[in-house]
């Protein structure tokens, strides 16, 4: 009912009178993989813009944790409360599928941001997870391979590595661990990728996996940390084990403290993602199909890429994730 009402209020603002008061009704709800992460953070910030600039209102909710057991109920309390849309970053590519459909089946529209459930090609009338209006985010595979291509030039084509990352079923992580091994292995046969070592978002854990790995492999050439908590265990690890000299480190994210390591030489370069655009581009595409328009399923956020070259530009600034 609320939603017929505000839906009612739009159409009347399209008509003309009383436009700023109808958008001030709108209320979009972006749910984060989790709160307290420099990359969600920073969407929100570009979330938050989209929303100033249309005069509407979004609000931030979120777990703790990565992780869909503390995501459903979270999900389930915003879906209670109504809101006219709800931008998410599912935390897991099959189980958030059935917390999403109770969504939409209660008539709110779902737009995917970050991560994607199913297959990630939504309205193509194929799969379980087909619902949602449209998926926001960086190419992860295309991110995956840029990565290699950093580690591979840095180690002089050669060598062993390993992809630092969180957990199998989240759509990001995948993908650029895919992107990642299919890059070498097309391009780089003389580089072997070792077994992946998941830190469940854990950068302690990523940091005690390396030494782990390093016992069995004294020759370890390099590690990509699939992630921010990845990336900052990946460098942490590398550091305490003293081979900042001798092992490469290339960071997906761009918090301060990943930057701050590519001044020191302890990380060699950060894919940085671009999480605000895709908060920015989130709220605007609810907004549109709010208001009548289509919208894209997909929209694809760019990435940048910081290391010792760039590390001390002016332009980076902007790159960094905000705290
Ligand atoms: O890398 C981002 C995000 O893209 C991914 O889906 C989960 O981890 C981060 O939030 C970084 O911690």
């Amino acid at each position: 009912m609320r939603n017929l009402i505000k839906s009612a209020a739009v159409v009347l603002a399209l008509g003309g009178a009383g436009a700023a008061q109808a958008q001030d009704d709108i209320t979009i709800t972006l749910v984060p993989g989790l709160t307290t992460d420099a990359f969600y953070i920073t969407m929100n910030r570009g979330a938050q813009a989209a929303a100033e600039a249309l005069g509407i209102t979004v609000d931030f909710q979120g777990a703790e944790e990565f992780d869909p057991v503390l995501q459903t109920p979270v999900l389930d309390a915003v879906i209670a409360r109504g809101p006219d849309a709800i931008l998410i970053a599912p935390t897991d590519s099959t189980q958030m599928i059935e917390p999403l459909r109770r969504a939409s089946e209660q008539g709110i529209p779902v737009i995917t941001v970050d991560t994607f459930i199913d297959d990630g090609k939504y309205q193509d009338g194929a799969g379980d997870g087909d619902f949602p209006l449209s998926y926001i985010a960086s190419d992860n595979v295309g991110g995956g391979r840029m990565a290699a291509r950093f580690m591979a030039e840095a180690i002089g084509g050669k060598g062993k590595v390993y992809v630092s990352n969180v957990r199998p079923g989240i759509s990001t992580t995948d993908q650029r661990e895919e992107g990642f091994k299919a890059e070498m292995a097309e391009n780089f046969p003389d580089v072997e990728v070792l077994d992946t070592q998941y830190n469940e978002n854990d950068a302690s854990l990523a940091a005690s996996q390396f030494q782990a790995v390093m016992a069995r492999n004294p020759d370890i050439a390099g590690v990509f940390g699939a992630n921010l908590f990845s990336a900052i265990g990946a460098g942490n690890g590398v550091e305490g084990a003293g081979k900042a000299d001798e092992v490469t480190v290339i960071a997906f994210d761009a918090p301060q403290s990943i930057v701050d390591n590519i001044s020191t030489g302890l990380v060699d370069a950060a894919i940085a993602q671009h999480p605000a655009e895709i908060g920015y581009f989130g709220v605007m595409a609810a907004y549109a199909h709010l208001t009548g328009q289509s919208v894209p399923t997909t929209i694809g956020t760019g990435f940048t890429v910081i290391n010792g070259d760039n590390v001390n530009d002016e332009d980076i600034v902007k790159f960094i994730y905000s705290e």
